[in-house]
């Protein structure tokens, strides 16, 4: 059979081990050591629900012998599509507590994404929930319609077909079973992508551990911190930079939020006096707009980490003094690399790039069109290496040479300049995406849908700067007919399964589409061509 993912060589892992950049645990041992050494101290927070650290760790239990009883085997994918609720921390800690694979879902994503993701991962259950899209019922609907899911489980009104959430819980816990190896495969998480369906990257209890435990060390996260997840939970930045995971990994609280508004994040930092938070840039002109007139108590918030997007210099400049507390960029991305400004760095480092790797161990380089390293200063693209970054995604070994070197650096697609101190800022992107407000679209994706719309000859997408979003997207169509009013776009997508983040933001008319010598759209022109947009 062939491979499913490619792991790091043998002694490469031995090496990084010794030098204490693998985790030794598994993730779910993790929370396990807090429970047994301080089971009283508060995990987690969702809604009116509160869990101490036994509580959780014995719900976790429960659930997990739910699972393994349906059965649910070891090895086995299973889908997880859950919004900021409780059940989201204890399905996930539950699979990996049986040696299952959740593969991690964002609710914003479409049927067709679902569909893919089945597929690709042959996922033998789905667990879902209601979230502020709505959804379940559809991602249940799905699931029960992939041939390899023999299970539903839904956490909200009940659905023909599914079992519900709570005869989980109702399981006796189970007796310890063999203990996973840290280099086992954890988790799958979604790439965002630059090919027409979704790839999956495999993150094993060895690699996440590492990045969520290095990152809470990197944040100033331990047992006082209280993290506020106010970012979809599933995303990689609020799971491990340091997230979810680095925080319970540390035996501070976690606080789920039910969305990321400034009135709902606000009241709940004074009431559970959150010391950090992490944003997507979109969202900090309205946080701050808020800071000025809430009457909420917001003095315990000592870090807001902003990542997923680039954040402009004088917005940045205003987060210390509106929100009394200390900025910090995070550049990020689910195939491994972390890159963090310190919290003691000036505050025109902090303002101005998007900071340093993680780890001793990361490798980095710069390097220009011919693939040679270009001086610092210099824009070029970045390509990374390093114990936590993969080194090729899950089922998918045809993109092994696209996006890695053959001595396993990952090419990143982002343009990036490095100055002499190591700082790393973001310039542009060579990978054709769009980067809307922090959820990445592959433009091809959405220039397939676009082609399967009646009279459209060509299409072409591309972000354009936008004041609120960051970068918005843009169709370009070479229709024979009239150009389709963009609501036509949009239920067409819809209707062909696509998500509703991923419909074109305008729809431009052009009478054709610049190419390349190869005979590809020249997106470099066409951009040109519709400067000012
Ligand atoms: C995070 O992860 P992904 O996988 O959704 O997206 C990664 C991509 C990067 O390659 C880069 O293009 C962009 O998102 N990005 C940034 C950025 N952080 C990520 N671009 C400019 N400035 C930044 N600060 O987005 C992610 C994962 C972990 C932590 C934080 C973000």
């Amino acid at each position: 059979m062939p491979q499913d993912w490619p792991r790091h060589p043998e002694k490469l892992i031995r090496a990084y081990r010794e030098h204490g950049f693998r985790e030794e645990r598994t993730l779910d041992a993790l929370l396990r050591e807090q429970a047994e050494r301080h089971g009283d101290r508060l995990a987690l927070v969702s809604g009116a629900d509160r869990y101490d650290y036994a509580a959780l760790d014995l719900l976790v239990d429960r659930v997990a012998a739910g699972l393994a009883a349906l059965p649910v085997r070891r090895g086995e994918r299973v889908l997880l599509r859950l919004p900021n609720r409780g059940e989201y921390v204890v399905a996930l800690f539950a699979l990996l507590r049986i040696g299952a694979v959740p593969v991690l879902a964002l609710p914003s994503l479409g049927p067709a994404d679902l569909e893919s993701l089945l597929r690709t991962s042959e996922a033998c259950a789905v667990v879902t929930a209601p979230g502020r899209g709505g959804g379940a019922a559809a991602a249940a609907r799905i699931g029960a319609d992939a041939p390899s899911v023999r299970h539903v489980i839904t956490a909200g009104p009940p659905e023909e077909g599914a079992l519900p959430w709570g005869s989980l819980a109702e399981s006796a816990p189970l007796p310890p079973a063999r203990r996973a190896d840290p280099e086992d495969l954890a988790l799958l998480l979604l790439s965002g992508g630059t090919t027409g369906t979704p790839k999956l990257i495999p993150r094993t209890h060895a690699d996440y551990g590492y990045n969520a435990l290095a990152s809470a060390r990197a944040c100033g996260v331990d047992r006082d911190a209280v993290y506020l997840a106010v970012l979809p939970a599933a995303h990689n930045f609020p799971m491990v930079s340091p997230g979810i995971v680095g925080v319970l990994g540390s035996g501070g609280a976690v606080v789920l939020g039910p969305d990321p508004s400034p009135t709902t994040a606000f009241a709940l930092v004074e009431r559970e006096r959150a010391t950090i938070t992490s944003l997507v840039p979109a969202l900090v002109p309205s946080w701050l707009e808020e800071a000025g007139r809430t009457r909420h108590d917001l003095s315990s918030l000592r870090v807001l980490q902003v990542g997923g997007a680039r954040l402009d210099e004088a917005t940045a400049r205003r987060v210390g003094p509106v929100l009394g507390c200390r900025l910090q960029q995070v550049f990020g991305m689910a195939e491994g690399l972390n890159n963090y400004t310190a919290l003691d760095d000036p505050e025109d480092v902090v303002c101005t790039t998007q900071g340093r790797p993680l780890s001793p161990a990361d490798e980095v380089l710069v390097v220009g069109e011919d693939g040679s390293p270009v001086p610092p200063g210099s824009p070029g693209e970045l390509l990374t290496r390093g114990p936590y970054t993969l080194r090729g995604y899950y089922r998918a070994r045809e993109l092994d040479p696209l996006r890695f070197t053959p001595d396993g650096f990952y090419r990143t697609g982002d343009l990036v300049t490095r100055s002499e101190r190591g700082d790393l800022t973001v310039v542009g992107r060579v990978k054709d995406q769009v980067n809307r407000a922090g959820e990445k679209i592959a433009a091809v994706e959405v220039e397939e849908h676009l082609m399967a719309l009646p009279g459209v000859r060509a299409a072409a997408v591309l972000g354009v700067p936008d004041p609120v979003l960051g970068e918005r997207s843009v169709a370009v169509l070479v229709t024979d007919g009239p150009l389709p009013a963009r609501e036509e776009v949009r239920a067409a997508m819809l209707e062909r399964g696509a998500a509703p983040f991923k419909v074109p933001d305008e729809v431009r008319w052009a009478a054709s589409l610049p190419l390349t010598g190869v005979g590809k759209i020249d997106k470099k022109r066409l951009r040109r061509d519709f400067e000012g947009l």
